[in-house]
């Protein structure tokens, strides 16, 4: 099982967060790293997880071409150099997790797509790094600083998707007939589960080997300590909901916890995640920036993206905005 924490020391890395399916985006950034990468300006691209789900309608949703293209331009450059972290939008695929947003449901399209990509596309997801750590002593992640999770880094590093899923096709195999669930299921969550299953995970019928995946997703959810670990770690609201100053101290905790073993003492997160609401990125804290670089910039052209030297200290996330640069200088108005 190698390390969820991929360790740089060395090059330039142009940093992009949640596109979420934004084809013309998507584009914009890729053509951008062609063009620094030829001129020796960055060496590595890293997406910041959540590259599928638009939160649009079905036209404007290219979630699956983009992964396929990540996956294509990772394998002509290499994986040191297009490196893309799990974000919890990919993650809940690997669970057959339903994922929604008030009415709004993400995962059943993506399902649907998948087709003849499925095990190729769920099994890169499964391979997904979690964090890079770099030398410059900032941190990348998909949802940033999770306090949640600062006491349990080393389970995080050593995560193993499969065993998880393991653990549960056992128990579910102990359990013999699974009808019983299934009909516990319709009494709580007032549906079919042959529905939902057809519905959120685009399996055929009963005899889908596939069709207990509901099942399994739900007892993980509710029974993993491990899966617990990843969702805080996925799914933190970060400062929502905790005062400045006990999170500010948080927030230095969880960074030392991430240090142990890291090229260099990691000062600053940097993450994607949560809408910025004033432009392309927030300044949280000291110690945490919040990149939005197209799905999450309010308005999506105030979209950026960061260059980072992996190499040179860092030593306060306000040190990262020269850094910051645009992929949508022709739309917007000046
Ligand atoms: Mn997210």
């Amino acid at each position: 099982m190698p390390s969820r924490f991929v360790d740089l020391t060395d090059g330039v890395a142009m940093i992009v967060s949640d596109l979420h399916g934004d084809r013309d985006a998507f584009d914009r950034y890729v053509a951008r790293f062609h063009t620094l990468y030829a001129s020796g300006a960055a060496q590595r691209l890293i997406f910041l997880g959540d590259l599928i789900h638009a939160y649009g309608p079905p036209y404007q949703d290219h979630s699956l071409s983009l992964l396929l293209d990540v996956m294509a331009l990772r394998e002509r450059y290499g994986p040191q150099t297009v490196i893309m972290l799990l974000g919890n939008h990919e993650m809940s695929h690997i669970y057959s997790i339903a994922l929604a947003k008030g009415e709004f449901e993400f995962t059943p399209r993506f399902e649907h797509a998948l087709g003849r990509h499925r095990e190729r596309v769920l099994s890169f997801f499964a391979d997904l790094p979690f964090y890079v750590r770099t030398a410059a002593g900032v941190l990348l992640g998909h949802a940033g600083p999770a306090v949640e999770v600062t006491g349990h880094v080393a389970l995080l590093r050593d995560f193993d998707h499969r065993r998880v899923l393991a653990e549960a096709d056992a128990l579910l195999a102990s359990a013999g007939d699974l009808t019983p669930y299934y009909e516990r299921y319709r009494e709580v969550y007032g549906a079919s589960y042959q529905d939902d299953a057809r519905h959120y995970l685009a399996v055929r019928g009963p005899d889908d080997p596939r069709y207990p995946h509901l099942l399994r997703g739900t007892l993980i959810a509710q029974r993993s300590r491990e899966f617990a670990v990843l969702w805080d770690a996925l799914f933190t609201q970060n400062e929502l909901g905790l005062t400045e100053y006990t999170y500010v101290q948080q927030v230095r905790e969880f960074l030392a916890a991430f240090s142990d073993g890291a090229p260099a003492p990691q000062r600053v997160m940097v993450s994607g995640h949560i809408v910025t609401p004033l432009g392309g990125y927030v300044l949280v804290n000291r110690y945490h920036l919040r990149l939005s670089s197209a799905a999450h910039a309010r308005p999506r052209e105030a979209g950026r993206y960061l260059l980072l030297d992996c190499a040179q200290p860092i030593h306060a996330a306000n040190e990262l905005l020269p850094h910051l640069d645009t992929v949508f200088e022709d739309e917007l108005e000046d």
